[in-house]
Order: C-alpha cells, then structure tokens, then sequence
C-alpha cells in the first residue's frame, strides 16, 4: 500500500540527551547543547529528533524513571530551554519527538508517594499491590533488571510491582484514572507543538493475569497482555487522532502478528514498532543478552527478511541497529579489528538497512560509526542493568566468572552506546570543558564529526548520501522487498521493485574478497551503480571486496517514474 505519509518517508536521528552535547561544559549533555547541533542534524539530512527522556528523574535508569512529565530535569536545563530547541528544530524543518514513559514513573514521582501512603490512598490502585504470598513476595515473576518483580513497602505492608529497576514502579493501566491522567499528559505536550512519541515498552502496559497470581512463574510472558489493544485505540481516539503525528511503540516481545495489529496501516494503533527480534539475534538461551555470542549473517537475514515480508502491504517497519541500549552497531555487526575493516563494515551495516522498507531510526554517533568503549573493570560501568546482571550470573547464580561476565559486558553492556558524543580530537571529544559522566572513548582522536565531516568518504557522508537516496527515490521507501541469493554465506542480497523501478543491493558480510559465484549472475548492463563503499572503479563484475556493499538501480520498464 501506497499511502505516502511524511513519516514513512522520514529519517529519525536519536539523542540521547545526557550524552550527546554539554553546552554548560559540566560534563553532562543539555538542550542548548543540542540546539548548538542541529545544523549537524540538518547537514546529515535527518527529518525527525527522538530526545529520549529529558523530564525530571529518580535518575536511576537514565530518565526512563521520571518523578515529573511536565518538568524538564534541571541538569538539562529549563522548559523554555525546550522551547527554544522545538522552535529551532522546526525553523530548520527538523520535527521533534518525545520519549513517552507511562508503563511506569519513578518511585519519587508524586502518584507513587501518594499510592504507597496508605491502602485507603485515593491513588492506592494506580500502582500494582498485592499481598505476599508465604512470607516471601506475591509471586516468582522476574524483572528485567534481575531479581523479583516485587519489592515489600514497608508502610502498608504489601508488595508493588516493577518490572524493571524497584525505583520504577509500575503504572495500573487498568485504573482508568491512570489512562486519564498520562492522556492529559500527553495533550499538554502534543499542544506546546511537538510531533510525536516514542512509547517506552507501550506492548507491558496491561499486566496479563498470569504474571499476578500467587503460583505465576519467573517465566510468565507480560507482553502484549489482555487490554494492551483496547488502551492503544483509546489512546487513538482521545489523543493521537487529533494531531498530525508520528508515534513509535517500543515493544519488547512483539511478534510480526502483533506487530499488524499495533501498527497496521488502515487501523493500526500507532504508525510503527520496534521489534526486538534483530536486537535479540546473537542473545543466549540462558543468559541472554549476556553472552559473547557472534550475530550469524544467516540468522540476520531470517529476522529482517521475515519482518520486511510480513510486514509488506499491512503494516510498516522501523529499522535500527541499535540505540540506546545496546551496544554499538559497528562492533555488535560489523568488524573493528582495523581502521579499514571498520570503515568498510560500519558503510556496509547501514547500506544493508538503509536500503529496505521502513523508517529509519539512527543512534547519536552510529552516523560516525562509534564504537563500544573499554571497559576494564565493572567500575567502567554506570548502568543499572549491568550491575544487577552481575550480581545475578556472577554472584547469585554463579554461571559466569566475572572475567566471563565482563567480556559480555564489554560485548552487549547499555554503556557502550552512552559514552558522550565524538564532536572532536580534542579533550573530552568537544563534548564538554569539564570531565563528563562517563568517560569519552579514546578512539575519539580517530573516530569524531569534524574530522569525518571534512572527509567526503568518511562513514558520516556515506549516511548522508543513504539519506539522500532515499529522499530521490521513492522505490527505496515504498518498494517491495524480495531476498536473493538466500542460502549464500556470505552475501546479503536482495531487490526493491517499485512503479517500474529496481533497485538491487549486495552485501558482503565477511571479510574476505569473493570471487565470482551465483551473485554474479544478478548484475547485468542496464543496472546503474547508485552507492558503493569502495571507490567506482574498484566494483568490479566479478569480485567483491571485504564488507563491500552495492546498491544498483534499474529500469523495469520505460514509463516509470523514480
Ligand atoms: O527498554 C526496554 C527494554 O526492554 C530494555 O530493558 C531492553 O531490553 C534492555 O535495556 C536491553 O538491554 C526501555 C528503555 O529503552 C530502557 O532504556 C529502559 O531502561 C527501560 O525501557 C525501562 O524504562
């Protein structure tokens, strides 16, 4: 389907705010930081800012606990700061788009001092509690930190939920005066003008019964639960219908099933998702993401290959190779073993994506390919999800030495993609005159924006051109996707067709240069070369170089339109 709305055609750039630019030099990103860049953002052509969490926070988990929607966190400055940067984006035609938190707030939020007051509270039922269950907590569900979902309130006695860190108790969506609430919210924010949400784990709202009762297992699925729907379409009705905007869900253990009805084109709930499946490829059976487990270029091409099909016609993707939990793209898929593997692999990656069907969402840096940073120590590390997954493999569960531990760490570790933003060589990468809160990665003398800025073959240009492409043709937005070559171990290929246009993209996954083969056979004298990642005259018919990616265009018949 064909329905041509600016946000499919649109590029999103995130930031992560405390990380990406200090204009008040104390070592911590903030709004004027940010303003000071957006002619960056503009250069690199992106259409849409996602600012994860700039409200008012616990300060546990990176913003992702907020005490406050309506206060802008004072270590990023003032709401008319905000103000100032939504102008300043939108003068620049950059629209501008929030982190909507509302599965849970932070302990500190003034609905949960309320809530946990008393078992008359008036906001009692706006949280989830329950009684323990034998003396110990109401059930053995597992939060996604490590450890119990349940944490006792020694006030009232009982027991409230948090699937995540305790500081961040979770919101009951089935009060309906918790819906009425975050609907305002979002209301006030939708009319100081900005253009969207991006809804942090919208699929882990409505609680399913399983996961509450007293045998309910570590292992009770709490995604996609019982109302998740009907609250997302009242949502529609109440807020979303009323404004021209883009909206995002983050949901982890989507299916592409779910995924139609969350965000399927004609009645879908949001625009689009995120799916955890490319993000989960390299996890572990038992551990997880704790692994040092390797991406397979077979397994990749499974997951995008099912999204980009099952999604075609009904519904629309999102593409990202990472954000701000995860490690950095380059190293996670790519190769950084030398300066040219790592150019040529961190080219490739974002060829290979950028080129399929979907919005695509970049993380701060990954446009200079940005790599994950040393760590030598769990003292390196800042996360809340790091250090309780160490207590747990390490301490509890014993499954890991800590020697194994951190070289998971160093591989999948949240840290990794919040080292400050690589602006320059000099001292803390021109991301700050004081120290900032997590150290800078030394590789910012060879990895930084003004360098890559000045070299027209840098990975920054490369995204750029990748962003301009998609802007002149639209059979890279709208195109439909077929896989190629589909059992060859080394090459990602596949095709775009779309009013009488081709476009066919080959990937080299590996580090060797590949002689001839079956993929030879898909090139042929009519097809122009749109983007390569090795100078024009080096693509040659019949071998492709280590990481090289090729993008070619053709025309299927002669009234096409590009
Ligand atoms: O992340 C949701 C989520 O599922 C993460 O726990 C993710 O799987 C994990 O971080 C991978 O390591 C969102 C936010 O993006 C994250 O920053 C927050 O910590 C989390 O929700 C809680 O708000």
């Amino acid at each position: 389907m064909d329905m041509r709305t600016w946000w499919q055609q649109a590029v999103v750039y995130q930031v992560y705010p405390r990380s990406f630019q200090s204009a008040s030099g104390r070592g911590i990103g903030d709004l004027q930081g940010i303003v000071k860049r957006l002619d960056y953002l503009k250069t690199l052509g992106v259409d849409v800012l996602w600012l994860s969490p700039i409200y008012r926070s616990g300060g546990v988990d990176g913003g992702y606990d907020i005490s406050d929607y309506r206060c802008i966190d004072p270590a990023y400055g003032t709401m008319a700061d905000f103000e100032y940067l939504l102008q300043q984006s939108h003068l620049r035609g950059i629209r501008v788009i929030l982190d909507l938190v509302v599965n849970h707030t932070s302990n500190q939020h003034a609905w949960f001092v309320e809530s946990r007051s008393s078992t008359h509270s008036a906001k009692r039922n706006w949280y989830i509690w329950r009684d323990g269950y034998h003396g110990g907590p109401p059930n053995g569900l597992q939060s996604v930190f490590s450890g119990s979902t349940w944490t006792l309130d020694e006030t009232t006695g009982q027991y409230y939920l948090h699937l995540f860190a305790k500081e961040q108790p979770d919101l009951n969506w089935d009060e309906p005066e918790v819906r009425r609430a975050v609907y305002d919210m979002m209301k006030w924010w939708l009319d100081k003008g900005i253009d969207g949400f991006r809804m942090d784990v919208i699929s882990l709202i409505s609680k399913p019964e399983a996961a509450l009762i007293s045998d309910g297992g570590p292992d009770a699925n709490v995604a996609n639960g019982p109302c998740v729907h009907d609250y997302l379409q009242e949502m529609r009705r109440e807020v979303l219908s009323r404004y021209d905007v883009m909206t995002v869900g983050e949901t982890p253990g989507v299916t592409v099933e779910e995924a139609r009805r969350y965000a399927g084109l004609c009645a879908g709930e949001l625009n689009m998702v995120f799916q955890f499946d490319l993000m989960d490829v390299d996890n572990d059976p038992v551990t997880g993401k704790w692994t040092c487990r390797r991406p397979a270029l077979a397994d990749i091409r499974r997951v995008m290959t099912r999204w980009q099909t099952g999604l075609s016609g009904t519904a629309w993707n999102s593409l990202f190779l990472g954000n701000h939990d995860q490690p950095r793209a380059v190293s996670r898929f790519g190769d950084t073993r030398t300066p040219l593997l790592w150019e040529k692999s961190a080219k490739m990656l974002a060829t290979c994506l950028y080129m399929m069907q979907g919005t695509p969402f970049l993380y701060q840096g990954e446009e200079l390919g940005m790599t994950n940073m040393p760590v030598h120590a769990l003292a390196d590390c800042q996360d809340v999800e790091t250090f309780r997954a160490y207590r747990e493999w390490v301490e509890e569960k014993k499954i890991y030495t800590p020697e194994e531990m951190l070289a998971a760490i160093r591989l999948r570790g949240r840290d990794n993609a919040r080292t400050p933003m690589q602006w320059s060589a000099e001292e803390n990468a021109g991301f700050s005159v004081q120290a900032p809160w997590l150290p800078v990665n030394p590789n910012h003398r060879d990895i930084n924006a003004e360098q890559q800025m000045a070299d027209p073959d840098s990975v920054f240009h490369h995204y750029r051109r990748l962003i301009g492409l998609r802007r002149q043709y639209p059979v890279i937005v709208y195109g439909t996707y077929a896989l190629l070559l589909p059992e060859d171990e080394h090459i990602y290929a596949y095709e775009r067709c779309h009013s009488g246009w081709r476009v066919t993209v080959l990937c080299n996954f590996t580090d060797q240069t590949i002689q001839g083969g079956a993929w030879c056979g898909l090139i042929h004298d009519a097809m122009e070369i749109l983007l390569g990642n090795y100078p024009a005259e080096a693509a040659r018919h019949d071998a492709l170089h280590p990481y090289e990616a090729r993008v070619y265009l053709e025309a299927l018949d002669r009234g096409g339109k590009k």
